[in-house]
Formats: C-alpha cells, sequence, structure tokens
C-alpha cells in the first residue's frame, strides 16, 4: 500500500498495529529515561499533548469506518492507559527521589553551636558597661555628665582642692608629673576626676548637679591598683545642699546599682582635703566562696568617699562659701565594677583578652535602662 512502511500490518487508514507498538514501547523506554520530572513532562506532552504522537494517531480515529474505528480506538486507548500509568509510576519514582536529594543537601546537624547574628557579635567591656549603668542612674535623678582634658594643671588638680603646697596629701597621690617648663610649673596626669568639677564651678553658676565619670593616672600598679583607672565623681551645689540629700543620693544608687530593694550603708568619718567633714561609705554585704550577695549578710564593703564641699574649695573655685554649700562624692568604677560582676584581678580589665571579653562581656543590644533592667 501506498505510504505505509515495508513489514507493517496493513490496515484501512494504513496505520499498523505494530507501528502503535513500537510507538507504545519508544514512549515507554522515554519514560523509563526520564531522568528527573522535567523531562517526564516533556514526554509527555511529545506522546498525550495536543501535537503528541498518541494524539496524532487518535485524531486518525474520525476517517476510519465504524468496524475499523472500534478495534484500533479500543488499541490505541489501551497503549494510552498504559502510558498514563507508566507516566504516574515514574512521577512517583522521580518525586520520591528529588525529595530525598533535598533531604540530603539540606541536613543541618542540630548539634552544632548557634552561629550569633553580626548584630550580636563583640562584647562591652565591663567598665563600659559600669560606665554606662552608673551615668544612666544618675541622669535619672536629673544629673548632667561632665568631662575634661586628661592633662591637667597642678592648680586643678591639687590647689583649688584644697592641697596646700608641701601638704603630704599630694605625694599620697603619686602623681604622674610632665617635665617642668620654663616658668617652672608642671603639667601632671590627673590624679582623681576632681579638676572636672572645679572646671564646672567656675565656668557655670548654681545649682550644680553633675557627675564626673573619666580616666585617673597614678604611679601605682598591683593585684588592687593600675597606673591608669576610672572613677566617677559627683558633686552638687545650692544653697541649701545638705548631707541628709548626699545620703539619699547615695542610698538610691546603690540600691539601683547593685539591683536589690534595700542596702544597708555606713558612713564612717574620713579624710579628705576637700571635703569637711568627710566620710566613706560602707555597704552590707554577704561574702560566700565563689559569690557576693548585698543587702544582706553581716560584712561590710568599702564603696566610696564623699562629704561637705569644704568652703576652701567653694572659695578658690569663685563661690561664696556662706550663699553655697554642696556635697561631693567619688567612687572608683573598675572596683564597683569587680565588685557587682565577680572578678578578682583588677589588671583582668585592661589586658585586652578576647576569652576573658567573651565570658565577662555584655551583649551589644542589653543597653542598660533603670526600666528594662541595668544588667539584664
Ligand atoms: C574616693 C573619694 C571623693 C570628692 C571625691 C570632690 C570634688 C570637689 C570638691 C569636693 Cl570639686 N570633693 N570630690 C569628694 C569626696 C571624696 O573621692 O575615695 N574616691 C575614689
Amino acid at each position: 500500500m501506498p505510504g505505509s512502511s515495508p513489514g507493517m500490518t496493513a490496515l484501512g487508514n494504513g496505520f499498523a498495529m505494530s507501528n502503535l507498538q513500537d510507538l507504545q514501547s519508544q514512549i515507554l523506554a522515554d519514560i523509563a529515561a526520564a531522568s528527573d520530572e522535567a523531562a517526564l513532562e516533556a514526554v509527555r506532552v511529545g506522546a498525550l499533548g495536543k501535537k503528541g504522537s498518541v494524539s496524532a494517531l487518535l485524531a486518525t480515529l474520525g476517517k476510519m469506518d465504524p468496524e475499523q474505528r472500534k478495534t484500533e480506538g479500543a488499541a490505541i486507548n489501551l497503549a494510552k492507559d498504559a502510558i498514563n500509568a507508566a507516566l504516574s509510576a515514574r512521577r512517583d519514582v522521580l518525586k520520591a527521589a528529588a525529595l530525598d536529594a533535598r533531604l540530603a543537601a539540606e541536613t543541618i546537624d542540630v548539634t552544632l553551636p548557634l552561629r550569633e547574628p553580626l548584630a550580636e557579635a563583640g562584647r562591652i567591656h565591663p567598665l563600659s558597661q559600669v560606665w554606662d549603668e552608673v551615668t544612666t542612674i544618675f541622669a535619672d535623678m536629673g544629673f548632667a555628665v561632665a568631662e575634661g582634658p586628661d592633662i591637667e594643671t597642678d592648680d586643678y588638680n591639687f590647689t583649688k582642692l584644697n592641697f596646700p603646697e608641701g601638704h603630704p596629701a599630694r605625694e599620697m597621690h603619686d602623681t604622674f608629673y610632665f617635665n617642668p617648663k620654663e616658668d617652672g610649673s608642671r603639667l601632671l596626669l590627673r590624679t582623681h576626676t576632681s579638676p572636672v568639677q572645679v572646671r564646672t564651678m567656675l565656668s557655670q553658676k548654681p545649682p550644680i548637679r553633675v557627675i564626673c565619670p573619666g580616666r585617673t593616672y597614678r604611679s601605682d600598679s598591683d593585684q588592687t591598683h593600675t597606673p591608669m583607672f576610672h572613677q566617677v565623681e559627683g558633686l552638687v551645689i545650692d544653697k541649701g545642699s545638705r548631707l541628709g540629700h548626699l545620703k539619699w543620693i547615695l542610698h538610691e544608687f546603690c540600691k539601683a546599682f547593685f539591683e536589690v530593694d534595700n542596702v544597708n550603708m555606713r558612713f564612717r568619718p574620713s579624710f579628705f582635703p576637700f571635703t569637711e567633714p568627710s566620710l566613706e561609705v560602707d555597704i552590707q554585704c554577704r561574702r560566700g566562696k565563689d559569690e557576693i550577695r548585698f543587702g544582706e549578710g553581716e560584712d561590710w564593703l568599702e564603696i566610696l568617699g564623699c562629704g561637705m564641699v569644704h568652703p576652701n574649695v567653694l572659695t578658690a573655685c569663685g563661690l561664696d562659701p556662706d550663699v553655697y554649700q554642696g556635697f561631693a562624692w567619688g567612687m572608683g568604677i573598675d572596683r564597683i565594677a569587680m565588685l557587682k560582676y565577680g572578678m578578682s584581678d583588677l589588671r583582668q580589665l585592661f589586658e585586652a583578652d578576647a576569652r576573658w571579653l567573651s565570658h565577662y562581656g555584655f551583649k551589644p543590644l542589653d543597653v542598660p535602662t533603670l526600666a528594662g533592667g541595668l544588667s539584664s
């Protein structure tokens, strides 16, 4: 018959039954060879799609006589069913394989340590943390923060603070002096932050409420002393300022700083050239083997010095002691940081040891606030 290949069983429409079987085997082989779902879909479209090879055969049925249409239609539909069944089986296999591959590729080891988010990497040094805690507490009480230079004159560091020339207290400060200038005067590294308060009194009118945190220097080095250390001093000057105000402020500070509802405080008489009377303040605590608790216990721990500003200091700073009175206090930031966060050696604070910092440091987003908790 014209148009049909040799060896075919000729049917009325020129279509060969063996051709259908060949086509079916070819499609089934293509299905078996499809290596992923996209390839399988291409085989399906090539066979059963609108222009597919099997669909083309179905389209020929219309031109057949009814008898022929019956047999050939049934044969084609059988082939179509077989192809559909093979497609569906192969799709299941490929789907399962794709899932297995994805599960294998996306495996996570849940025992690995969490990687820290970038925003939380690094640590805030305990001194910076305590500095922020202290300024937050006093800012809440209405204090301004004042800063001044680390290099000072003898006048601001000593003379205006009622240290007379040749007074032994000058020697007690183990001062770092610069070489003398031609006029014989010597600059120095401030031994306390008091010169910042002197500058404040000279430049502002009372009422004054400031705290002065900063670096200070003394030539001293052992387990409890470093040549550079940090202090925060406070100063209040007004017409009616008195010791009771100072005690209330310090009590409020200690409760907030040590994060307890109450602390017992002890005020002992002491001596500083720049205050009269002068007092040293202890807080009650319990010292255990590895910890210290505030607000309970029978031990006392010294945390700061304070007093009423000496009239000579007020006069030297341009204030009339018959009109104004003031009180002041000073404490070591390094020392209270060690107390609060349980460090044993002051020198560790300055060793820049990354392991030490990752243990004692604070997360950068844990900014101290009175409402949110200072050190939570
Ligand atoms: C301490 C004691 C203190 C002051 C600092 C001060 C400043 C001026 C006038 C009067 Cl301008 N006083 N500061 C007062 C008493 C004590 O520090 O042991 N600090 C670590």
